[in-house]
């Protein structure tokens, strides 16, 4: 998969996809990453990205040249995505469509935006990664590039734990433990140690369950609300209260 990104702060992304997991794609040849600087596209001896915006206020604005002239010399792959709080929201739904994808570029904002203009005429969509305002596209970016290439083939040491996971069918992950099974007088729950297998899967749906209804009640009502055996599982494994919901 080749992803190019188009930013002001090229050595912050390198250096971010430089590791890990997304560094060991990268080094094997399943992420064809190309990160290009928006200032070597510039002409002026300070190599000028911004500007004040037409109509006043505060703040400056990404110029539209550097852009389309950086995408008209790389020519990167399509859709050509940009980052910012205005974009539609990005989710794990659209991580698995970008993972279907041969390629695709992002597009790093700063400042209080990006010219309209680009957005218009050379930007196929807005992405956000949340309701929050960031100080650049860069780590918008950087999550969308995490998310996506984590479910490439190959890409994670286990070939299935990626599909297993909090919202992949709409709920939240069940609670996990390691050893030792009791630390500082913390005890791991009893039933993961049973060996009964029916036992946790039972327990770990009903966590879920709890979890979800308690943390993302959203999360319950888009998919239609509790089925009625989920209800009754609830019922027949009690869960006790979520302490990661405490203030
Ligand atoms: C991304 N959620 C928030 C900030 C303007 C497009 O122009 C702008 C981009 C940014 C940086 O991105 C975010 C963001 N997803 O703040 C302002």
């Amino acid at each position: 998969m080749r992803i190019d990104v188009l930013t002001i702060f090229p050595e912050l992304v390198r250096g971010f996809a430089g590791h890990s997991l997304l560094g060991r794609a990268v080094a094997a040849g399943t992420v064809d990453l190309h990160v290009h600087d928006l200032r070597d596209a510039t002409t002026d001896v300070h190599r000028t990205v911004d500007d004040s915006p037409f109509g006043g206020g505060a703040g400056m604005v990404l110029r539209p040249e550097p852009i389309v002239e950086t995408v008209e010399r790389v020519d990167p792959p399509r859709p050509i995505l940009a980052l910012g709080p205005a974009g539609r929201p990005f989710d794990q739904g659209a991580a698995v469509r970008l993972a279907g994808l041969d390629g695709f570029t992002l597009l790093c904002g700063r400042y209080e935006g990006i010219d309209q203009r680009v957005l218009d005429h050379v930007v196929d969509e807005e992405l956000s990664i949340g309701d929050v305002v960031l100080a650049g596209g860069e780590v918008g970016a950087l999550v969308v590039v995490e998310a996506v290439t984590r479910l490439l083939p190959g890409v994670m040491g286990n070939e299935t734990s990626a599909g297993d996971e909090s919202f992949t069918d709409g709920l939240l992950e069940y609670p996990q433990y390691t050893r030792p099974a009791e630390y500082r007088g913390w005890a791991v729950p009893e039933v993961l140690r049973s060996g009964d297998h029916g036992r946790i899967e039972r327990w770990r749906r009903a966590q879920s369950l709890r979890r979800t209804l308690d943390r993302r009640p959203d999360l319950i009502e888009s998919r239609g609300g509790l089925r009625p055996e989920e209800e009754a599982l609830l019922e027949s494994e009690p869960v006790g209260d979520d302490p990661g919901t405490r203030p």
